[in-house]
């Protein structure tokens, strides 16, 4: 069969209106991205099993933007999978998710009124559900990057699911999931550190979690403590989604890309940010070099300050800053 790669166009719930690398038979279009691994998107048409069913069909437009069309989750998936690809390559050199150029496929439509999303290693795919009443589709791009990146996690430190390590494992995904959401840029998805601020999974328009204060969702630690292990994993995550922000941000009033935060810290000392960018490869590093199935969050502090070392030196700014936004949360 003859195949070549074709320009789509997507109208997704949350993406809006974006271009779609596409896969041309020769007689129907598939949501299939040869540019990127070989990357595709099925239904699983409210099955709970399988592979699921290719989307193709002789258009190469798809979607509404609507949930109530099935495309356009569909969309979301795609161009989540896409600018995770895109955000890893161009920002790390990682080449996939287990950095080996072959791209994970993406599932919707699992189940019925299904209010989660999750990566799975063993089928090495990804499985959004429809959300409440089935409208709330969790395929918003913050949470494509969330989900995704437990790969990434699961193939370099393979940090365990429990514990300190587990909230490492959770705020890993947090932290990439924001980074591809900053990466894409779009219009209809304003880049922010709120994670799931459009899927409106509380039912009150109030976004899953807050990095640069976690305890706004109500449960998330903002300071390390000795008891931080016994949270739930999406909870202890947050002392190290709360480093991770004023590492890039630095503490205080702040407001970026027109969203405001305030960032406090444990001890009350002023820590200054330094960007995004170079808060990105301090944690990749980290990650992909120094933790361990077993990392916890004082080991977490001596992996990132020996990536920071390694990247800008011993003393330099970089370097002082990871140490101040660590002490910042309480992990000396
Ligand atoms: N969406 C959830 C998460 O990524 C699925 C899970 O509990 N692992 O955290
Ligand atoms: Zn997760
Ligand atoms: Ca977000």
């Amino acid at each position: 069969v003859q195949t070549s790669n074709a320009t789509g166009t997507g109208n997704g719930v949350f993406v809006g209106s974006v271009s779609l690398t596409t896969n041309y038979t020769g007689t129907a279009y598939q949501l299939k991205d040869a540019t990127r691994g070989g990357q595709y998107t099925t239904t699983l048409a409210n099955k709970t099993s399988g592979k699921g069913t290719l989307y193709s069909k002789t258009t190469n437009s798809w979607g509404s933007g609507a949930a109530s069309n099935g495309e356009s989750a569909a969309v979301d998936a795609q161009y989540g999978a896409a600018v995770t690809w895109d955000f890893y390559k161009n920002t790390f050199g990682r080449s996939g998710i287990r950095g080996d150029g072959v791209g994970a496929y993406s599932r919707v439509h699992y189940g019925s009124n299904y209010v989660n999303a999750f990566w799975d290693d063993s089928c090495f795919c990804m499985t959004y559900g429809d959300g409440a009443s089935n409208t709330h589709p969790l395929t918003e791009l913050d949470v494509s990057g969330h989900e995704m990146s437990h790969g990434v996690t699961s193939n370099t430190a393979g940090l365990n699911y429990s514990g300190e390590s587990g909230g490492l494992n959770e705020a890993t995904s947090d932290i990439f999931g924001t980074l591809v959401e900053f990466y894409a840029n779009l219009p209809k998805d304003n880049p922010d550190y709120l994670i799931g601020e459009l899927i409106d999974i509380n039912g009150n328009g109030t976004p899953l979690r807050y990095m640069d204060k976690p305890s706004k969702d109500g449960a998330s630690a903002d300071y390390w403590s000795s008891t931080v292990g016994n949270k739930d994993v999406h909870y202890s995550s947050g002392v190290a989604n709360h480093f991770f922000y004023l590492l890039a941000e630095g503490s205080g009033a702040k407001t970026v890309n027109g969203v405001s935060y305030n960032s406090p810290t444990y001890n009350g000392a002023a820590v200054t940010g330094i960007g995004r960018a170079k808060a990105a490869q301090v944690w990749y590093r980290a990650l992909t070099v120094y933790m361990t199935s077993t990392t916890n969050y004082k080991a977490a502090r001596t992996a990132t300050l020996n990536a920071a070392k390694d990247l800008y030196g011993s003393g330099s700014t970089e370097y002082n800053a990871v140490a101040a936004a660590w002490t910042g949360v309480n992990v000396s």
